[in-house]
């Protein structure tokens, strides 16, 4: 739940939620110009901070979207938001937007980007399903060409995947997987996507129009430390439907399995091994690492 206090960071200044307000000439809103990171913080710690502030750097340098302030610097806004509030579990979303301009498209008219951080909380599933596991469904909505937007930005335009979420409820399914337009599996709509099959564990490369997910590149590293095999490869729907386990992984997922996709149970219909043992290592991870919050003296 959202405290009716909460204090939203816009340019330097807090604000509380009724007051936390952007300009409807903000490009942002206008043309889905920006982008943005969700990040999560567990126990007065940021979990891989830097990394998130990197891919949001990636992302504003690839749109050509200058940030008005350096990676340290917004890496001070994200934990004193945290602070303001006063917060000690929760999740971040971070917005860069091409700032104020004139109507028309071109982003050389807004002078200066704006930077909003909100600290809130966030929850996709209900609990029992990180026990039981999600129903998934294909998507007709395909992942965008790297022709087109590159995947791997995460921009503020993400209406391709609201209509393919939009097709995963319609289908009575929890989330939807998502195709590229050569119709191997990208991702699901704010998750990457990972099976087991013959204790291998196999995800799509990031070519595939995966996004370079942070949770993704966390369960990468568990799962070498676990000893197990990892590799990137294109999946098809076929590979999914015929594994052993598939799992999700995303910063507002966590690492949730799956048990039925297509109408097809995944392995026995319950999480597999390889699926519990990585939620295990991801909690224990989250719980135990990450930027402090609240100490002066950081470790990371
Ligand atoms: N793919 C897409 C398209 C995403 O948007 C992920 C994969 C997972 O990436 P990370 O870096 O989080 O492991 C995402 C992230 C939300 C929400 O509000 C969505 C995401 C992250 C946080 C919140 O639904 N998507």
């Amino acid at each position: 739940m959202i405290s009716p206090d909460i204090q939203i960071f816009i340019d330097g200044q807090f604000h509380s939620k009724a007051d936390a307000k952007i300009s409807v000439f903000d490009h942002g809103l206008l043309y889905g110009d920006g982008v943005f990171e969700g990040i999560r913080f567990y126990n007065d710690r940021v979990f891989r901070l830097e990394q998130h502030i990197d891919r949001l750097f990636d992302s504003a340098k690839a749109i050509h979207l200058q940030i008005p302030a350096t990676r340290e610097e917004v890496c001070e806004m994200t934990l004193e938001t945290i602070r303001r509030n006063g917060l000690h579990d929760g999740y971040i979303r971070l917005l860069v937007t091409r700032g104020v301009g004139e109507l028309g498209l071109s982003p050389y008219r807004c002078e200066r980007a704006s930077i909003v951080v909100i600290a809130s909380t966030i929850s996709l599933y209900p609990p029992e399903k990180y026990e039981k596991g999600l129903v998934l469904a294909t998507c007709s909505t395909r992942r965008p060409n790297h022709d087109a937007l590159s995947p791997a930005v995460k921009s503020l335009n993400y209406l391709s995947n609201v209509m393919a979420k939009v097709e995963a409820l319609a289908a009575g399914a929890e989330e939807g997987v998502m195709l590229n337009s050569a119709g191997y599996v990208a991702e699901c709509t704010g998750d990457n996507i990972f099976i087991v099959k013959n204790g291998v564990v196999y995800t799509p490369t990031v070519a595939s129009g995966s996004l370079y997910g942070i949770t993704r590149g966390v369960v990468i590293e568990l799962i070498s430390e676990a000893g197990l095999d990892l590799r990137e490869v294109e999946l098809s729907r076929y590979d999914l439907y015929t594994a052993d386990e598939v799992f999700l992984t995303g910063t507002a997922a966590e690492v949730v399995p799956v048990a039925e996709y297509d109408k097809r149970v995944i392995g026995n219909g319950e999480p597999g091994p390889v699926t519990r043992r990585l939620i295990g290592d991801f909690r224990k991870l989250v719980e135990s690492s990450g930027t402090p919050i609240y100490e002066t003296t950081s470790v990371a």
